[in-house]
């Protein structure tokens, strides 16, 4: 099997953005270690703080978001990041050439229930004469993306990852310490019969998503015609990764559940970054509006709302608002 530097060569992949993505996968190694440690490694449960979200933070969010922190701003390849855990961007080598945006543990509900999580990230090239300081720079439609990927810490530790050559599984194999290439240019199907979605929300849809999974669960005594299963992992790096590996609808709608808030997943380091993949492999990212990749983001944490997955079956739900 093939290491990750040989495969991202292969893919002709610049040797800086080579470095720099070594550089964020040393940080997840640690974090699967520290995963995988669970009750032994003292970091379940919450902290007392909260992020700019008002989401109250893990123990272990806030240990990978350091440990993040500090080896990309270290690293010198990155002129500043932007992470769930921070408020705003952190500015680091004035001459780097890149911005990374991360999740650092996305799933964090799934911690402390030994459950699937994960971390996500999204790459982008840094505006030439900007301040490192000014979050601006992050103001790039996921289109602008170099790399994206997210590592999956399960039974196995995979690494899912596309820059612009379609979308590669990798495992880290603990016998050396590296990722292996296991899949090259995954395809999703463009049919399937499974969806994703919160169903406790369903009252708080809109009116074109309410009658598509009603037609979903209606079956084949339905306007469908076939059955449909139902999987909520409650981690989006889990629910993409199955979609990724044999289809699937993946969706988080709008919902009036909050006035203020209509949408819950974030633009630049979950949505975006999964959309990359996705239509890297064939599939499609869309709001009921539009391509997520052409959204020009406004803020650091804006959220949208997200319909991906098996291009047939997202079109299909996009009939419902036409
Ligand atoms: P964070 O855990 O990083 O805040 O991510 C949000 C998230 O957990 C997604 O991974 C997941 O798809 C969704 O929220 C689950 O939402 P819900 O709590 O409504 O099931």
């Amino acid at each position: 099997m093939q290491r990750l530097s040989p495969a991202l060569r292969q893919d002709n992949v610049p040797l800086d953005l080579i470095a720099l993505i070594k550089t964020i996968l040393a940080a997840t190694k640690e974090i699967s270690f520290r995963v995988s440690q669970g009750h032994l490694g003292g970091l379940l449960g919450s902290t007392l703080d909260e992020n700019i979200q008002g989401e109250v933070q893990k123990k272990l969010d806030v240990v990978a978001n350091e440990l993040f922190k500090d080896i990309l701003l270290e690293s010198g390849f990155v002129k500043a990041i932007s992470s769930e855990e921070e408020d705003t961007s952190v500015a680091g080598e004035e001459y780097g050439k890149y911005i990374v945006s991360f999740d650092p543990l996305d799933g964090s509900s799934n911690i402390d229930i030994n459950s699937l999580i994960g971390t996500i990230f999204s790459i982008h090239k840094a505006p030439e004469g900007m301040d490192a300081s000014d979050p601006d720079m992050f103001k790039q439609s996921g289109n602008k993306q170099v790399c994206a990927g997210y590592v999956l810490y399960g039974p196995s530790t995979m690494l899912v990852m596309t820059t612009g050559s379609g979308t590669h599984f990798y495992v880290l194999d603990r016998t050396h310490g590296g990722y292996l290439l296991v899949q090259r240019n995954v395809q999703i199907p463009a049919d399937t019969q499974e969806f994703a979605i919160n169903m406790s929300n369903q009252r708080f849809w809109q009116r074109p998503m309410q009658n598509y999974i009603n037609d979903l669960i209606a079956g084949d005594t339905g306007p469908r015609g076939k059955n449909f299963n139902m999987r909520w992992i409650a981690a989006m790096v889990g629910d993409i990764h199955r979609v990724l590996c044999r289809g699937g609808i993946f969706t988080y709608p709008a919902d009036s559940k909050k006035a203020e808030q209509p949408y819950k997943l974030r633009l630049m380091y979950e949505a975006n970054p999964m959309s990359f993949l996705i239509e890297q492999a064939g599939g499609t990212a869309v709001t009921s509006e539009g391509r997520i990749m052409d959204i020009e983001p406004t803020s650091i944490h804006q959220r949208v709302e997200v319909i991906m997955g098996s291009k047939n079956e997202v079109e299909k739900c996009l009939s419902y608002y036409k």
